[in-house]
């Protein structure tokens, strides 16, 4: 059961790299979040919620031990927290705070594979993640664990390879690093606790739930409205990205013609507009997805 009587609480990242845009999705969800004087708790006034605002290495435990109903993290750090006891629960990948941990090396080390760590010290902020990776090669290789400011750490002869989180990699080139290989591909993910919530919050948690996956299969996706010959249909459907079935309607006074509305799941590009056109829709509209359920 959550903590406090009545109310469901969903842990954030109170600031960094993932604070604004869990703050947006929880927004978009149609919460409307009060910043009282208590920086900790935010509060929601049109819902029994609360905004649990913390460190995004606290997250996992919060949410895992019940404290949290919900959680918004990244998975290198849900990875990371693992250790044996018990599991949040992934319910979906938010598309947001995409990196990569990977295992990097100065010019002067040959790495062919993971065997070209067997005997050496690594620097990282992810000491289990990494553990568990070399051990799946079999590879023996002593861990150094850092807090931050990993990339220094084999200037400073600390280690000779690090693991890293890499997004641009502009932090890699600046510390003449090359990245070498994948440990894990990770983005944000909505977490929920495996304990249930109060049997009265029971609905008001789904509902949540489903409003955030509406939100974020609606990001990106477009409303494209055209007409097309119907000898063409085929083809320009075909063009049309991740649309699925689109509906397809007759226009009035035009047996040659028909109206296609679909929606697309993938962005869409100028050259996905000027095929359909060669392809012979006209009157072709994009148009913003506002909510999708
Ligand atoms: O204070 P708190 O503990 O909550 O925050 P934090 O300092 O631990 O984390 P924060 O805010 O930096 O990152 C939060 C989450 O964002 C991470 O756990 C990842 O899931 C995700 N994320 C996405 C990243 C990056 N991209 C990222 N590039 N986290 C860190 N980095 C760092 C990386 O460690 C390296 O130092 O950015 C540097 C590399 O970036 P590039 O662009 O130079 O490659
Ligand atoms: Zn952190």
């Amino acid at each position: 059961m959550s903590t406090v009587q009545g109310r469901l609480r969903i842990a954030v990242q109170k600031s960094g790299r993932l604070a604004d845009r869990s703050l947006d999705l929880v927004r978009d969800a149609g919460l409307r979040v009060v910043k009282g004087n208590n920086d900790l708790l935010y509060r929601v006034e049109n819902y029994p919620i609360d905004l649990l605002r913390v460190r995004d290495d606290d997250i996992p435990t919060f949410v895992a031990d019940g404290v949290c109903d919900l959680g918004i993290v990244g998975e290198n750090v849900l990875e990371e927290a693992r250790n044996g006891g018990p599991v949040a629960e992934v319910i979906m990948p938010l598309g947001f705070g995409r990196c990569t941990l990977k295992i990097a090396v100065p010019p002067t080390l040959a790495y062919d594979n993971p065997a070209s760590l067997e005997g050496l010290r690594i620097a990282t902020s992810y000491p289990r993640i990494l553990r568990r990776w070399l051990d799946e090669r079999k590879v023996g290789a002593d861990i150094v664990t850092m807090r931050g400011a990993v990339e220094v750490a084999p200037r400073l002869k600390l280690a000779s390879a690090i693991c890293d989180l890499v997004s641009t990699g502009a932090t890699l080139e600046a510390n003449g690093l090359g990245a070498r290989d994948t440990v894990l591909e990770s983005q944000a993910v909505l977490i929920r606790s495996p304990a249930a919530p109060e049997p009265a919050l029971q609905h008001l948690l789904d509902s949540i739930i489903e409003r955030m996956a509406g939100v974020v299969s609606s990001q990106g996706a477009k409303y494209v409205m055209l007409n097309a010959p119907r000898s063409a249909l085929e083809q320009i459907t075909a063009i049309l990205p991740g649309a699925g079935s689109p509906t397809v309607m007759p226009l009035s006074g035009r047996d040659d013609a028909v109206a296609v509305h679909a929606v697309c799941q993938e962005a869409v590009f100028w050259e996905t507009l000027e095929k359909l056109k060669a392809a012979g829709a006209s009157a072709i509209l994009v148009l913003p997805i506002e909510k999708m359920m």
